[in-house]
């Protein structure tokens, strides 16, 4: 029998070369578990200058904007130009609602000014947001510094750990880059009533390739293996661009993680209760001419796409699912978890939709050059 977990974990933190022992809670529910700051760059800024205004700007609207964002991140540049210009990422973990977010990042801005005053680059790491800075852009770059880990002192005891663990977290790693928020989260059985729990993420600027990169090639190979970490029941091995953790004991919010990597859109439930995204049938048939012949663009694989303008004279495109009712809505989830995806490469926005007793309906910006055509009809 394993031992009972303890209410107070003690937790070994290590950072390249030091090595902390830490009690603290690890429970599930602590987001602003503190894991990392780092003040990338020694240089300070010079008070009262543009930047530190720019600074300042940027880390009060970014926990808002991830927070307002179905996927959970931002990213944002304020000032015009080098050397006042301001980069800015902000993130929660995949499973996370909006409130709890913003009260993250909200947190971690006003910890990364008091870990890092005055620096030009920063990042800071809590369990359930990451909040980084620069004076230059790292958007897209993949992170190649040396992993951080935190490994639980107590050891697992079942036979065949490591290969569940390894297993779990192998496929958990190949969902996460396959999937719009590259976030995944899941648990594997490993004995009665005992399961290991996993959770691996990237930075939503990076693309599936590095996503992968950072997962596959390296952490998830490396958590068993890495330094202290050897034999434990739970671990977490991260840098600014990826994160893995295991535990023996729940630590997500199951039904959110999964919502989350099956639409990465911010659930397909939260599209439906989302007043802002809804479009009015009516609307919609005034924009399409009452979806005229004159006004099809062509038909897909799911039904026909037609060109409608707006009141406002904004131009979008609308595709009409085919109407086989319960199909229906599975290719509309589908379509939603596609355009989820295309949309982390900028092709073409997902402005919303119609769900109504008879017709349904995706509304997406108009592009007029040919990649509206290759994501609405297929390539
Ligand atoms: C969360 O963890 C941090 C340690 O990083 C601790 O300071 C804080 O009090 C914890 N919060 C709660 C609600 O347990
Ligand atoms: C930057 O500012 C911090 C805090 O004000 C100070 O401790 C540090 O010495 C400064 N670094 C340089 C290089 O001026
Ligand atoms: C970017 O930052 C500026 C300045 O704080 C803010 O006004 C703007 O709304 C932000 N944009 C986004 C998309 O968050
Ligand atoms: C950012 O700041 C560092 C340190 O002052 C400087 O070396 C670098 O050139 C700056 N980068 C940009 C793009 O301004
Ligand atoms: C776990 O195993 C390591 C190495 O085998 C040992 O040093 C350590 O004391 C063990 N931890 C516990 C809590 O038993
Ligand atoms: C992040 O950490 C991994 C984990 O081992 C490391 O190998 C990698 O070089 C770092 N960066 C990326 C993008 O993988
Ligand atoms: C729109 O077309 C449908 C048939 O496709 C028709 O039943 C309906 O009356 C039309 N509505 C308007 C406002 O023309
Ligand atoms: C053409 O497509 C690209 C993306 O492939 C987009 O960035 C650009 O804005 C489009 N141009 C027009 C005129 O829509
Ligand atoms: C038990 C164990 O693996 N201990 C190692 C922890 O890490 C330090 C530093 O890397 C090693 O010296 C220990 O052997």
């Amino acid at each position: 029998m394993r031992r009972q977990r303890s209410l107070l974990p003690l937790v070994l933190i290590c950072a390249s070369s030091s090595v902390l022992l830490l009690t603290a809670t690890t429970n599930a529910d602590n987001l602003t578990f503190y894991m990392k700051a780092d003040c990338l760059d020694s240089t300070n800024y010079t008070r009262g200058s543009a930047f530190q205004a720019n600074l300042d700007a940027i880390l009060s609207s970014l926990p808002a904007a991830a927070a307002a964002s179905s996927s959970g991140f931002a990213k944002n540049i304020t000032g015009g130009a080098a050397p006042d210009q301001v980069y800015g990422l902000a993130q929660c973990r995949g499973d996370i609602s909006a409130e709890r977010c913003r009260a993250c990042l909200v947190n971690s801005a006003r910890e990364v000014a008091s870990r890092c005053p005055g620096r030009k680059s920063a990042v800071l790491i809590y369990e359930g947001c990451l909040l980084r800075y620069s004076n230059a852009s790292f958007f897209g770059e993949a992170d190649t510094s040396n992993p951080l880990y935190m490994c639980d002192l107590d050891n697992a005891t079942q036979p065949q750990f490591a290969s569940s663990l390894d297993g779990l977290m192998r496929s958990l790693a190949e969902k996460a880059y396959g999937s719009p928020r590259l976030f995944a989260a899941g648990s594997v059985d490993l004995a009665d009533y005992e399961k290991i729990y996993g959770m691996v993420q990237c930075t939503r600027d990076l693309g599936p390739d590095d996503c992968e990169g950072c997962l596959a090639t390296n952490a998830v190979s490396k958590i068993q293996t890495y330094k202290n970490c050897s034999g434990r029941q739970g671990g977490r091995l991260f840098n600014w661009s990826c994160y893995i953790r295991f535990e023996v004991a729940p630590f997500f919010n199951a039904q959110a993680a999964e919502t989350a990597m099956s639409t990465g859109y911010g659930g397909y439930e939260e599209m439906r209760g989302s007043e802002t995204l809804q479009y009015d049938l009516g609307t919609l048939r005034a924009a399409t001419d009452n979806f005229s012949e004159e006004k099809m663009l062509g038909k897909g694989g799911f039904g026909p796409v037609y060109k409608g303008t707006m009141q406002n004279g904004q131009e979008i495109a609308v595709k009409r699912l085919s109407t086989i009712s319960q199909q229906g809505l599975v290719e509309m989830k589908n379509e939603i978890v596609l355009v989820a995806k295309l949309q982390h490469k900028n092709l073409v926005r997902l402005l919303g939709f119609c769900i109504d007793e008879e017709e349904k309906l995706l509304v997406y910006e108009f592009l007029s050059n040919k990649s509206l055509n290759k994501i609405l009809f297929g390539a």
